[in-house]
């Protein structure tokens, strides 16, 4: 068994974490999925983990007065997992910087477009008003300002010319599912060779 860990943030369906999930049943991710959190109650994403063993937490953003009370709790819950990555898949709620500054470089999100195109909500519908030839999805790190922090993969799909916005969302989720478990694997192996960690290297004179 691994020792790398992830938690998993989810506001839905969990089609990502199931991408997520398959990955790691097969080796190809070599890490532990310790824990998934969701915001909202009864959605399937809390099957999937449940269906795979996966301890899961319900967190009701609507419980607390603000986000910042929200967010403190949800670190809580976090911390006691001590991961070494946070995956939000299809999480759905602004985390105050607060939050982010706390996990900077260890949090990382998959937005449906490729960005820097078309931040924030309904990314599909933007990519069919303004007739793009393509479409997409990104991974990248989470930083304070949304959907800004640094890539680390892109997925590229065609857009074609009798799409709604449901096919061409099916079509990006495809995508989604292959780069998403790919850019997880990088950054561990990353995190193995420890290519993101300082080091001191000693010059003799
Ligand atoms: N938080 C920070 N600070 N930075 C990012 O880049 C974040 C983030 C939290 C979530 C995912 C994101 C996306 O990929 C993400 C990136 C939710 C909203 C939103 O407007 C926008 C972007 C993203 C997620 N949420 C509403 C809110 O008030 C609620 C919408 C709803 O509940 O349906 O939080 O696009
Ligand atoms: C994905 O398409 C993801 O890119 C998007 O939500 C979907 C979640 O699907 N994320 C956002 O829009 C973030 N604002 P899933 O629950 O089936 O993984």
């Amino acid at each position: 068994m691994s020792h790398f860990r992830i938690v998993v943030l989810l506001s839905g369906k969990g089609s990502n974490l199931q991408a997520i999930i398959d990955q790691v049943s097969v080796g190809d991710i070599k890490a532990e999925i310790i824990a998934v959190i969701s915001n909202r109650p009864d959605v399937m994403g809390l099957q999937r983990a449940e269906k795979a063993g996966i301890p899961n937490h319900v967190l009701e953003h609507t419980h607390f007065a603000s986000r910042e009370a929200f967010d403190q709790s949800l670190a809580q819950i976090i911390d006691s997992y001590e991961p070494d990555l946070i995956v939000l898949a299809g999480f759905m709620r602004i985390l105050s910087d607060v939050f982010v500054e706390k996990f900077q470089g260890k949090l990382i999100n998959i937005h449906p477009s490729l960005l820097p195109k078309y931040k924030g909500l309904h990314t599909h519908k933007q990519a069919l008003e303004n007739r793009d030839n393509e479409h997409g999805a990104t991974v990248h790190f989470v930083i304070p300002e949304l959907d800004t922090g640094k890539n680390i993969i892109q997925g590229i799909v065609p857009v074609k010319a009798d799409d709604t916005e449901e096919s061409l969302a099916k079509r990006v989720h495809k995508v989604e599912h292959i780069i998403y478990p790919k850019a997880i694997q990088w950054i561990i192996e990353a995190d193995t060779k420890q290519l993101s960690k300082p080091s001191t290297f000693y010059l003799d004179k």
